[in-house]
């Protein structure tokens, strides 16, 4: 089985989603450590442009966004399962309206702490990043409304648990835990355990440490260049496009793939592979030869070029 590598920094809540799922698989894999902000010169030449963290290699097969991440660690590690049969559609909706409502309001509350101590090369990145300009004062003044949305968005996990479940659905954990760990992970690194709204959520707060004991699984660090090297040697796996998709793209097409909310840099390439969830873009780099780039559908926009 060809290894997993995930190239990540250790303050990205989104890989910590990843990296508890490691804990709970007790996974074998290996780590990149990868920079913060942009340039992220040994990253670019596997992905051709997508520039959030994480990213996971398998050889020639780079996955983006942790929506298909989870996917693929599921496939490549089964047990125990994340999404147990039967429940996948549960567990993947909740990540979704974590990932896309609850994580935003969390970086609300965090940035607006602790906004004016970063260094201006993040304030800079992550204005780019977003779109919209990164300025502390405004984002203090927003704690409120922050704190305000996470804790309302924050208190329907808590009734999830309220009849005793240890889990979001139910008696083991799934994808909905490790999503939800993510935000939840980032309040309590960046502002303590204690830190509001956490302080009135005392059933996220028990399940958050069920969580923590599951650890970061079997790790074995490598550099950026073992991991290129890993892909040029490598050979994507076979991908297919579905001949009934509704957007009636077929194989070969030139096209780019963009994320449709922030970290917006297009991906070009040969459309290879194309499901409900998934996009798959061939393309060759001078660093790593031929190497596929796969995407979530859901949240991703492509153009033909
Ligand atoms: N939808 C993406 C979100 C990933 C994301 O926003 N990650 C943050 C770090 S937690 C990021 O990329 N920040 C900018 C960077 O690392 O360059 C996913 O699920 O992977």
């Amino acid at each position: 089985m060809t290894d997993i590598i995930l190239h990540h920094y250790a303050g990205s809540p989104f890989a910590e989603k990843v990296r508890v799922a490691l804990g709970i698989k007790q996974a074998a894999w290996k780590s990149v450590d990868i920079p913060n902000v942009m340039p992220k010169p040994n990253l670019m030449p596997l992905t051709g442009g997508y520039r959030k963290t994480p990213v996971l290699q398998a050889g020639a097969d780079i996955y983006c966004d942790t929506q298909l991440i989870m996917m693929e660690i599921e496939k490549r590690v089964p047990a125990p399962p994340l999404l147990s049969m039967g429940r996948e559609g549960e567990a993947r909706g909740l990540a979704m309206w974590i990932d896309r409502n609850i994580f935003w309001s969390a970086v609300g509350v965090v940035m607006g702490e602790i906004g004016d101590k970063l260094p201006e090369a993040f304030k800079k990145d992550r204005s780019e990043f977003s779109g919209r300009s990164f300025d502390a004062d405004k984002l203090r003044a927003a704690v409120p409304m922050a704190r305000d949305q996470a804790y309302a968005q924050l208190s329907l996990a808590e009734a999830m648990l309220a009849d005793g479940r240890p889990y979001l659905l139910g008696a083991a954990p799934s994808l909905a835990d490790c999503a939800l760990y993510n935000p939840v992970w980032f309040i309590k690194e960046r502002l303590g355990p204690t830190a509001s709204p956490l302080d009135r959520l005392p059933r996220i707060g028990i399940w958050s440490e069920r969580m923590k004991a599951f650890g970061g699984g079997k790790r074995q660090n490598i550099t950026a260049t073992e991991a290129l090297e890993i892909a040029k040697a490598a050979r994507p796996a076979p991908a297919s496009v579905d001949a009934n998709d509704p957007s009636g793209l077929v194989a070969g097409q030139k096209v780019s793939v963009v994320p449709d909310d922030t970290g917006k840099v297009p991906v070009s390439g040969e459309l290879v592979g194309l499901s409900a969830n998934r996009i798959s873009v061939a393309r060759n780099d001078l660093r790593v030869g031929d190497v596929v780039v796969h995407f979530p559908r859901a949240g991703f926009v492509i153009q033909t070029l």
